[in-house]
Parts: C-alpha cells; sequence; structure tokens
C-alpha cells in the first residue's frame, strides 16, 4: 500500500493525490509538514519539502518524478499518451506549469497568502517574468477541452491545482489576475476539471484543511492578544 505524505493544502500533494485517485490506486494519507527535521522523514524527503511517498520498496520524493512512477507502475488507466511523443508534449506542458507559472508565482506567496512581504523590487521583477512566461505557455496550452487536448492527462492534475494559485496570489498583488489578462481563460477550464470525482475529493479535502489553518491563526491570534 502506498502512503503519501504531506498536507491537503499543497498543491503538490494534491496533484499526486489526484494522480492516486484518477488511477484507483489503494493509498493512505499521513501528515507531515515540511521543514521536517527527524531522520526517517528527511532519508525520504531530503530537502524536507512534500509530497514524498512511501511504498513497500521504499520512499520517494519530487511529486512529478512520484508521478512518473505511478504511470509506469499503474499504467491503467494511462495519464500520458502511450506514444513517446504525446507523453513529451503532456511532460512539456506539467514543466511550464510547475516550472515557468507556479515556481515563479511562489516568491509571492509570503506576502499574498502569508501576511509576510515581498520587496516592491521583487514584486516588479516577478511581475514582469510571469507575462513573459503566461505569454508561452499560451502557445504551448491547448484547453480543448483539457490542457494538452481531447484527453485528460496528469498535465490537467498539475494545472488544476495550480493554476488557481496563479490567477489568487497575482490578483491579491497586482490588482489583476495575470492569467485572464495573458489571455488564458482558465475558470472554465478548472470548472470542467473540478467535476471530476479525483478533483472534488481533492478539493473537499484542501477546504477542511484551510478551514482548519485559519482557525488555527485565530486562535494564535487570540492566545497572543492582552487580556482587557
Ligand atoms: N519540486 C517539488 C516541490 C514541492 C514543494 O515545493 N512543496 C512545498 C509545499 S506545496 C514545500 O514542501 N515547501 C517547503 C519548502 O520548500 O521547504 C515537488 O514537485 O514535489
Amino acid at each position: 500500500m502506498i502512503t503519501l505524505c504531506g498536507f491537503a493544502v499543497s498543491n503538490y500533494y494534491n496533484k499526486v493525490k489526484m494522480v492516486l485517485l484518477e488511477k484507483g490506486i489503494p493509498f493512505t494519507e499521513e501528515y507531515v509538514a515540511t521543514g521536517m527535521k527527524d531522520e526517517t522523514s528527511l532519508a525520504a524527503s531530503p530537502l524536507g519539502k512534500v509530497p514524498f511517498i512511501r511504498t513497500p520498496q521504499g520512499a520517494l520524493c519530487e511529486s512529478e518524478v512520484i508521478v512518473e512512477y505511478l504511470e509506469q507502475a499503474y499504467p491503467s488507466p494511462a495519464l500520458v499518451p502511450a506514444d513517446a511523443w504525446g507523453a513529451a508534449k503532456v511532460r512539456e506542458l506539467t514543466t511550464f506549469i510547475e516550472l515557468h507559472l507556479e515556481l515563479v508565482v511562489r516568491e509571492l506567496y509570503p506576502q499574498a497568502f502569508f501576511g509576510g512581504t515581498v520587496s516592491e523590487s521583487n514584486q516588479a521583477r516577478i511581475r514582469k517574468l510571469l507575462e513573459k512566461n503566461i505569454a508561452a505557455f499560451k502557445r504551448l496550452a491547448k484547453f480543448s477541452p483539457y490542457v494538452a487536448g481531447d484527453t485528460f492527462t496528469s498535465a490537467d492534475c498539475a494545472a488544476f491545482v495550480s493554476l488557481p494559485l496563479v490567477s489568487m496570489a497575482t490578483k491579491t498583488m497586482y490588482g489583476v489576475d495575470l492569467l485572464a489578462e495573458g489571455g488564458i481563460d482558465w475558470k472554465p477550464y478548472i470548472k470542467l476539471v473540478g467535476e471530476r470525482p479525483s478533483a472534488q475529493k481533492v478539493a473537499a479535502d484542501r477546504k477542511v484543511a484551510q478551514d482548519a489553518q485559519i482557525a488555527a491563526i485565530k486562535a494564535k491570534a487570540a492566545a497572543q492578544k492582552p487580556a482587557g
């Protein structure tokens, strides 16, 4: 049995979870926070990142490596085309979504989502890069209706969990959804993918985790507030 380690607010965790659900692979979930220092977790994920999985053969980290392992080990139903070219085109999209969109916008999260700050010069640098990368992504993405074409693939699992973050973070930081401004009509696409049982489960579990996170932040703030 596979154990998926991490937490339900993480987009990379949710990408792997969606793949597991789509493929009908039995798995259990284990809550692991980021930045873990214990030797067992570091042996599984040496950078202290989530997700990682535990399998009877050992542990594996890096979400896309996990997705590729799952595709090979559990080929049916396929989430990547069988032919080399089709498979490469799916991976190309996932790489664009994660490396050129999510990893760039992630630099905004401290201020967009966590009450921290991002310097104005960094905000300007990130915006410029995002505008360039979103235009590049638009050239590759099909949305017809799925991101790689007429078939649902693992790139849709990546898109479903990461594209809304690009929109939310840029809207919060710049007052404009750079994805939509870049001509990517992502909302109907997310709605379509969101109808899948796998997406509904991921979204429902994420909401429970987010609500718990917000409640914990509020409780902490209340405890720190001087009485009176
Ligand atoms: N390339 C990694 C990225 C995973 C990642 O950045 N996960 C976040 C949570 S969404 C994390 O662990 N952050 C903590 C850190 O970067 O130290 C993957 O695809 O698994």
